[in-house]
């Protein structure tokens, strides 16, 4: 628990409260009466307080009696669309007359709106646009946030969107993933021709990426969006680069896409709600996450479950994420998220919370965090609650009294 080869002084303790550590198979990892111990950015010391050695306290440099509450990892928001100007209220109110998300997309509507807003924005008014959302998720306990492109659609635009996302990683503290996702939508200049729109993706891909501005590559496979093929094409072009890919795959109907992003070892496939016995196959063989994105779930109204018990009897990892965006998911709380996957998918509260830490982690590729364990990143929220089921019980409120990144206090 303790890493004894380093006697030096810990930088931070957190004393007072019970860890939900998540380092097991199963359960919370739950530690009463626990403490955390930090330095250099990195956990030093997990485990009961009891088990602390004297030295450790009286050494430390900082020493947080936290009176009561829980810690958990700090919450891992695996699948976004956050930077983007304007917002789509009035298509909101359409689609509670009647009209469907796909039918306001076909017309031009949708996706196309915000591309629309989007281009016209500079990148500092991106950035302003987007900061509160990103503010509000780490407020409300994220320190891990993956952000996605696809409201640019040509090469300076997703360029503009890729660097303001990268911007709100320096302005809040916390670690930015970006994805480009650049076939996301047709872009008006090249109706009709949606086969020479991904031959300038993948002419893109590698321009952006030689920017550093690419940690993954993603796309929209969908009946409204790209083809398989199409998605193959831009796989292979990630692929040639070394830059995992995932894949909204199967949200509004089953095209394969979630054995299409198995096959190329894909991080995840998200959204998954019409994925077949044969793509939970192929995931389960690949080691791809299944990333539930219950907010789109709950905004479209669906019906069609993920399917929950295939993931579960193959052991897929489920991990939950916001995908905040202005059409389908405007959501800016990933506890929001976590309850909404415990009501819709009837997740219990301890798959939700390792699906917001440990396996979305896992969706990102990163293997340094989403647990509290020595040597893992000093990434954790200290929640004024008594039972880690709040935190998907409540739906909304202020609970997280305390988040630190890399060993230091965010808020
Ligand atoms: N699926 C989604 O949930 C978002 N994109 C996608 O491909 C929706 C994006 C939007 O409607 O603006
Ligand atoms: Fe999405």
């Amino acid at each position: 628990m303790i890493a004894r080869d380093n006697p030096a002084p810990l930088d931070g303790l957190a004393i007072g409260a019970s860890l939900a550590t998540l380092d097991a198979i199963a359960g919370y990892g739950g530690v009463a009466d626990g403490a955390l111990g930090w330095r250099d950015g990195v956990l030093a010391y997990v485990g009961p307080r009891s088990a602390l050695p004297a030295s450790a306290m009286a050494e430390a440099r900082e020493v947080i009696d936290l009176g009561g509450g829980w810690i958990t990892p700090g919450l891992v928001d695996c699948h976004t669309h956050l930077v983007f100007a304007g917002d789509r209220a009035s298509e909101f109110e359409q689609r509670l007359k009647g009209t469907s998300y796909e039918s306001i997309a076909k017309a031009g509507g949708g996706i196309l709106s915000t591309v629309e807003a989007t281009r016209a924005a500079s990148e500092d008014e991106l950035l302003a646009a987007s900061l509160p959302r990103a503010r509000a998720l780490r407020d409300d306990g994220v320190t891990t946030l993956e952000i996605k492109s696809g409201y640019g659609l040509d090469l300076d635009n997703e360029r503009k969107m890729l660097r303001a996302a990268h911007r709100i990683g320096g302005e809040l503290g916390i670690t930015v993933r970006t994805t480009f996702l650049g076939a996301h939508a047709l872009p008006p200049e090249y109706v009709g021709r949606s086969d020479g729109y991904i031959d300038a993706v993948c002419d893109w891909l590698p321009r952006l990426h030689a920017e550093g501005l690419v940690d993954a590559v993603d796309a929209f496979c969908e009946g409204i969006g790209f083809t398989p093929a199409q998605t193959r094409r831009v796989f292979e072009t990630a692929r040639a680069l070394g830059l995992p890919v995932k894949l909204h795959a199967d949200q509004l109907s089953d095209l394969g896409g979630a054995a299409l992003a198995a096959e190329f070892g894909g991080l995840s496939a998200d959204h998954v709600e019409h994925t077949s016995s044969t793509g939970v196959r192929a995931m389960a063989d690949n080691g791809t996450v299944a990333v539930l994105l219950p907010g789109a779930f709950h905004v479209l109204r669906e019906t069609r479950l993920p399917p929950l018990d295939e993931f579960r009897a193959q052991d897929v990892p489920m991990a939950i994420a916001t995908d905040c965006n202005p059409g389908t998911s405007p959501l800016q709380s990933l506890r929001l998220a976590m309850s909404l996957a415990c009501t819709h998918f009837q997740l219990t509260p301890e798959e939700a919370l390792r699906g917001a830490t440990v396996n979305a982690a896992r969706a990102l590729g990163l293997q340094d965090r989403g647990v509290l364990r020595v040597g893992a990143r000093a990434d954790f929220v200290h929640w004024t609650i008594s039972h880690p089921a709040e935190l998907c019980y409540w739906l909304g409120g202020d609970l997280a009294a305390k988040v630190y990144a890399n060993g230091t206090r965010l808020l």
